[in-house]
Parts: structure tokens; sequence; C-alpha cells
């Protein structure tokens, strides 16, 4: 007699594993990045893939229950990296699924950011492990009905579970970050990327130049700017919390013109005295704050005291602090990549 249950066959777990977790690890590196309402669809995506992942992975994990207790007795090398991904990859998983639940871990990490580490090692151990081992799944295993059928349930559910996560979770924004200290002026975390710790800046020795693709450099001592302007916007974190604040300083477009902006000009980079840095295109630029306060109270100086960029739906890494130089450019200065990590260290 046929057995009813539905049967995939391993090799279509075995894809279905890979395509979830390249899928789940580029949503979630690009997720970084993303800060923009239109990008909430690749965070979908991200708790879409995670969720299948769940069950493509447990129905893994107990079709090779009998060869890894066999493997376990033998010692044998191979199963013990399967051993050591199984466990990578679980963890990665629990703590995904932990964060979306509102579950807080004590130290200098949040949950969200064990999981980004756990994600990406994870996969990089997941490749070492598919060395000489996907078998392509034959045309015949593919084209039956009950296989197919059977994998439609398994992402639909994957779908079906992380759209009802909503009802679940804690309160979260579509990144996936938690509110903090919104509208209560400098009471919201201080974060630093890597390694930037500066002494805390003298207004009276520092200043904020202007130089570049300008048709003539500025150097503004602090109590020479006029810092009335205001936007409302909301940083988020990568590691997982956002606050909304109303922030007042001068909009970068006022300053551009005061400088008079050349031919050609693309780019504007926002240089922190640490040698932290972040560009953003110049039109975009044009419509940013360098904040001197916020909620009306100065900044503190973890906050970036004298001037911190404002860039709204932009990742909170991107949101330069201890501004001291706006550099007007024709390229986009691609090493402000190296340098957001590794800013102060050595220091
Ligand atoms: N110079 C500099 N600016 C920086 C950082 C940094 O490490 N150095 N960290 C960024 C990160 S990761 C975030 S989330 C925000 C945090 O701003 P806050 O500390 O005012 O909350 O600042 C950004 N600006
Ligand atoms: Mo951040």
């Amino acid at each position: 007699m046929h057995s009813v249950r539905p049967r995939l066959p391993s090799a279509l777990v075995d894809w279905s594993l890979l395509l979830g977790v390249a899928l789940a690890v580029a949503s979630g590196l690009v997720s970084l990045v993303s800060g923009s309402p239109g990008d909430a669809w690749l965070f979908v995506l991200h708790g879409g893939a995670g969720v299948s992942l769940v069950a493509f992975l447990a129905l893994k994990l107990w079709r090779v229950r009998h060869r890894v207790r066999a493997g376990v007795q033998t010692r044998s090398g191979t199963v013990a990296l399967s051993v050591g991904l199984s466990l990578l990859a679980v963890a990665a998983l629990a703590t995904g699924i932990l964060w979306v639940l509102g579950t807080s871990i004590p130290g200098p990490w949040t949950l969200l950011v064990v999981h980004g580490a756990l994600g990406v090692v994870t996969a990089a151990v997941l490749l070492v492990h598919l060395r000489d081992r996907l078998a392509i799944p034959s045309r015949a295993t593919l084209g039956e009905r009950r296989a197919a059928l059977s994998w439609l349930g398994l992402v639909t559910l994957g779908a079906a579970a992380y759209r009802a996560n909503d009802a679940l979770g804690t309160e979260r924004r579509f990144t996936g970050s938690r509110e903090a200290g919104s509208d209560a002026g400098n009471r919201f975390p201080v974060t630093m990327w890597v390694a930037d710790d500066p002494a805390p800046v003298d207004p009276e020795t520092w200043s904020l130049t202007v130089t570049g693709l300008v048709d003539r450099d500025l150097e503004l001592a602090y109590e020479t700017l006029d810092t009335e302007a205001e936007t409302r916007a909301l940083l988020d974190c990568t590691s997982g919390w956002y606050s909304d604040h109303d922030w007042q300083g001068l909009r970068v477009g006022d300053l551009l013109d005061a400088a008079g902006v050349q031919e050609g000009a693309r780019w504007v980079q926002f240089r922190s005295v640490t040698g932290y840095r972040w560009s953003l295109p110049i039109a975009e630029a044009r419509g940013a704050l360098l904040a001197a306060r916020v909620d009306g109270d100065r900044l503190t100086h973890g906050h970036g005291f004298p001037l911190r960029l404002v860039a709204p739906e932009r990742r909170g890494f991107q949101w330069v602090k201890w501004v001291e130089e706006v550099r007007v450019t024709r390229r986009r200065d691609r090493s402000e990549w190296i340098a957001i990590h590794v800013s102060g260290l050595g220091e």
C-alpha cells in the first residue's frame, strides 16, 4: 500500500534549504542599509524565508537522525561538521524568532546582532558542508505532483506564519526595530558602530568646513551657526532600536547654497572628527539636516555634539556624529565602507 504521507524527495529538501539560506542571508544583509517604507518587502521576505527554513530544517533533521547517531559513534569528521552546522542553523533561527517575540538579553549586543552574526557564520559553514554534496534533483522527482504540493505547502506555511507574527510579537517597526526614547530629548540609546569614542568636542576650537566642488570653501565657527531649521525624523539602528524626534540645526541645502555647488557635483560626504564618514546623493543631502539640538535640547556629546547628520529614511549608521567637514564630490568615496568599520580603532 502507498503511504499517504506527503513525501518530499531529499534533494528537493536540500535545495530548498539552500535557497532559503541564500534568500535569508541576502535579504538580511541588504536590510542593513534599508530604511524607507518602500523596502518593507525585503524584511517580509527575510522573515518568510526564516519560517520556511524552520519547516525544511525540521524535516531534514528528522530524516538524517539515524545517520547522525551512526556518525557520532564512529567519530566521523563530516558528521561533526554537519552537527555543528545544524546547531548553528537552529541557533540562528531561534534568535530570530526570539527577537520577534520581544526577548532581550544582557550584554553588549542585542539579540538581533547575535542573530545576524549567527546567520552569516551558518551560511559560511553551509558552503563547506556543501562541497561534493548537492545532487541535482531529477526531472522525475520534481515533476511528482505530491512532492510539488508538499513543497508549496511548506513555503506557504512560512509566508503565512510570518504574516501572523505581527499579531504574536512585540511592537516593532517594519525593519524589526523596537521603539526607544522617542520625543524625550537626549534620552535615547547612544550607539557607536565599531570603536568610535572621541573626547568631547570643544566648540571653541571646532569649526565646520565645507569643501570640494564648491565655488568657495567655508569655515564656520560654532557660535556663528544658524540652527533654526527643523526636521522630524526617525533614527533606526541596525542593532534593533528606533527613536523618533524633532531635530533642529542647519539645512544642508542652505549650506551648499552658501558655498555654491559646482557643475558635476553628485555626492555630499559628511566627515566626523574620528574619520567616520558617509555620503548621500546631492539631491537627498540638500534635504538632510546637520542637527545641533534634539527636541530643543542641545545634543549631548554621545549623540554627536556639536553637529550630527540627520538623514531621514537612512539607517542609523549613516547618521554621522561629530561632523566637522562637508565635502562635495563627483564620485562616491568607496573607502567610507571601510572607514565606518575602522574609525576609532587604535586610538
Ligand atoms: N562618528 C560616528 N557616527 C556615528 C556612529 C559612530 O560610531 N561614529 N554610529 C552610528 C550608528 S551605528 C548609529 S545607530 C547612530 C546612533 O546615534 P546615537 O548614538 O545618537 O543614538 O549614530 C551613527 N553615527
Ligand atoms: Mo547603528
